[in-house]
Protein backbone atom coordinates (compact mmCIF):
# COMPACT_ATOMS: atom_id res chain seq x y z
CA UNK A 1 0.00 0.00 0.00
CA UNK A 2 1.41 3.74 -0.75
CA UNK A 3 2.36 6.11 1.12
CA UNK A 4 0.02 9.48 1.47
CA UNK A 5 -0.15 11.71 -1.70
CA UNK A 6 1.43 14.40 -2.90
CA UNK A 7 -1.72 16.21 -2.48
CA UNK A 8 -2.51 15.02 1.57
CA UNK A 9 0.83 15.97 2.26
CA UNK A 10 0.33 19.73 0.80
CA UNK A 11 -2.79 20.03 3.01
CA UNK A 12 -1.99 21.57 6.45
CA UNK A 13 -3.46 19.85 9.19
CA UNK A 14 -3.36 22.81 11.55
CA UNK A 15 -0.44 25.99 11.65
CA UNK A 16 -0.38 28.87 14.48
CA UNK A 17 2.26 31.08 15.71
CA UNK A 18 4.14 29.34 18.34
CA UNK A 19 7.08 29.77 20.53
CA UNK A 20 9.56 27.16 19.36
CA UNK A 21 13.21 26.45 21.01
CA UNK A 22 15.47 23.89 19.19
CA UNK A 23 17.81 22.49 22.27
CA UNK A 24 19.21 19.43 20.48
CA UNK A 25 20.44 18.09 17.52
CA UNK A 26 21.60 14.57 16.84
CA UNK A 27 21.23 14.12 20.62
CA UNK A 28 23.90 17.16 21.05
CA UNK A 29 22.53 19.86 22.93
CA UNK A 30 22.11 23.31 21.80
CA UNK A 31 22.06 27.02 23.33
CA UNK A 32 18.59 27.66 23.66
CA UNK A 33 17.18 30.20 21.75
CA UNK A 34 13.32 30.81 21.81
CA UNK A 35 11.40 32.33 18.76
CA UNK A 36 8.04 33.25 17.55
CA UNK A 37 7.28 30.52 14.21
CA UNK A 38 4.57 29.86 11.82
CA UNK A 39 4.18 26.03 12.58
CA UNK A 40 2.67 23.90 10.03
CA UNK A 41 1.30 20.42 11.20
CA UNK A 42 1.55 18.22 8.05
CA UNK A 43 0.51 14.48 7.60
CA UNK A 44 3.90 12.90 8.52
CA UNK A 45 5.91 16.25 9.31
CA UNK A 46 6.07 19.75 10.79
CA UNK A 47 7.67 23.00 9.32
CA UNK A 48 8.71 25.70 10.85
CA UNK A 49 8.21 29.20 9.05
CA UNK A 50 9.23 32.36 9.87
CA UNK A 51 5.80 34.11 9.06
CA UNK A 52 2.44 33.07 7.72
CA UNK A 53 3.02 33.98 4.46
CA UNK A 54 6.08 32.32 3.55
CA UNK A 55 4.29 28.89 3.67
CA UNK A 56 2.14 29.16 0.32
CA UNK A 57 5.64 30.43 -1.74
CA UNK A 58 7.62 27.50 -0.27
CA UNK A 59 4.83 24.63 -0.96
CA UNK A 60 5.43 26.00 -4.21
CA UNK A 61 8.62 23.91 -3.96
CA UNK A 62 8.61 19.79 -3.22
CA UNK A 63 11.65 18.83 -1.57
CA UNK A 64 12.89 22.68 -0.57
CA UNK A 65 11.79 22.75 3.12
CA UNK A 66 14.73 23.87 5.06
CA UNK A 67 12.29 24.20 8.33
CA UNK A 68 10.74 20.65 7.85
CA UNK A 69 11.12 18.19 11.09
CA UNK A 70 9.82 14.17 10.52
CA UNK A 71 7.68 13.17 13.10
CA UNK A 72 7.34 9.36 12.54
CA UNK A 73 8.65 8.03 15.83
CA UNK A 74 8.79 11.37 17.30
CA UNK A 75 8.32 11.23 20.91
CA UNK A 76 5.64 13.72 22.37
CA UNK A 77 5.10 15.20 25.91
CA UNK A 78 4.51 17.69 28.22
CA UNK A 79 7.74 18.95 30.13
CA UNK A 80 8.14 21.35 33.13
CA UNK A 81 11.92 20.28 33.56
CA UNK A 82 13.05 21.65 30.54
CA UNK A 83 12.01 25.45 30.68
CA UNK A 84 10.37 28.00 33.17
CA UNK A 85 7.55 28.69 30.81
CA UNK A 86 3.98 27.02 31.16
CA UNK A 87 2.40 24.79 28.45
CA UNK A 88 5.91 23.67 27.35
CA UNK A 89 5.90 20.14 25.28
CA UNK A 90 8.94 18.94 23.94
CA UNK A 91 9.41 16.46 20.67
CA UNK A 92 12.46 14.63 20.34
CA UNK A 93 12.59 13.02 16.60
CA UNK A 94 14.02 9.35 15.48
CA UNK A 95 17.25 11.04 14.90
CA UNK A 96 17.62 13.14 17.93
CA UNK A 97 16.71 16.77 17.44
CA UNK A 98 14.97 17.89 19.91
CA UNK A 99 12.35 20.72 20.14
CA UNK A 100 9.86 22.95 22.27
CA UNK A 101 6.85 24.09 21.64
CA UNK A 102 5.05 26.45 23.74
CA UNK A 103 1.83 28.51 23.62
CA UNK A 104 0.55 30.87 26.87
CA UNK A 105 -2.60 29.07 26.19
CA UNK A 106 -3.22 25.66 27.82
CA UNK A 107 -5.83 24.95 25.35
CA UNK A 108 -4.15 25.47 22.33
CA UNK A 109 -0.56 23.57 23.25
CA UNK A 110 -3.35 20.75 24.32
CA UNK A 111 -4.60 20.50 20.85
CA UNK A 112 -0.98 20.60 19.47
CA UNK A 113 0.65 17.91 21.57
CA UNK A 114 -2.74 15.88 20.52
CA UNK A 115 -1.97 16.24 17.11
CA UNK A 116 1.57 15.78 16.82
CA UNK A 117 1.58 12.77 18.78
CA UNK A 118 -1.59 11.22 16.73
CA UNK A 119 1.14 12.20 14.09
CA UNK A 120 4.25 10.72 15.15
CA UNK A 121 2.28 7.76 16.16
CA UNK A 122 0.26 6.73 12.59
CA UNK A 123 3.74 8.15 10.53
CA UNK A 124 5.79 5.14 13.11
CA UNK A 125 4.63 2.19 11.37
CA UNK A 126 5.13 3.96 8.22
C1 LIG B 1 18.43 31.29 28.48
C2 LIG B 1 17.14 32.10 28.29
C3 LIG B 1 15.96 31.18 28.10
C4 LIG B 1 15.85 30.18 29.25
C5 LIG B 1 17.15 29.41 29.44
C6 LIG B 1 18.32 30.32 29.63
O1 LIG B 1 19.48 32.19 28.71
O2 LIG B 1 16.91 32.90 29.42
O3 LIG B 1 14.78 31.94 27.99
O4 LIG B 1 14.85 29.25 28.94
O5 LIG B 1 17.00 28.57 30.55
O6 LIG B 1 19.53 29.57 29.70
P1 LIG B 1 20.37 32.82 27.50
O7 LIG B 1 19.48 33.75 26.75
O8 LIG B 1 21.46 33.49 28.21
O9 LIG B 1 20.83 31.66 26.65
P2 LIG B 1 13.33 29.25 29.42
O10 LIG B 1 12.76 30.58 29.06
O11 LIG B 1 12.71 28.14 28.63
O12 LIG B 1 13.32 28.96 30.87
P3 LIG B 1 17.59 27.08 30.69
O13 LIG B 1 19.07 27.20 30.58
O14 LIG B 1 17.12 26.64 32.01
O15 LIG B 1 17.01 26.28 29.57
Amino acid sequence: IGGPSGAELSVPLQSAYLNKAKIAEGGKKLRKNWTTAWVVLGSDHLVFYKESKQEALVNLKPGNRPGEVNLGGAIVEWTKEKSSRKNVIQIITSIGDEYLLQSDDFPTMSKWREAIKLTADRSCSG
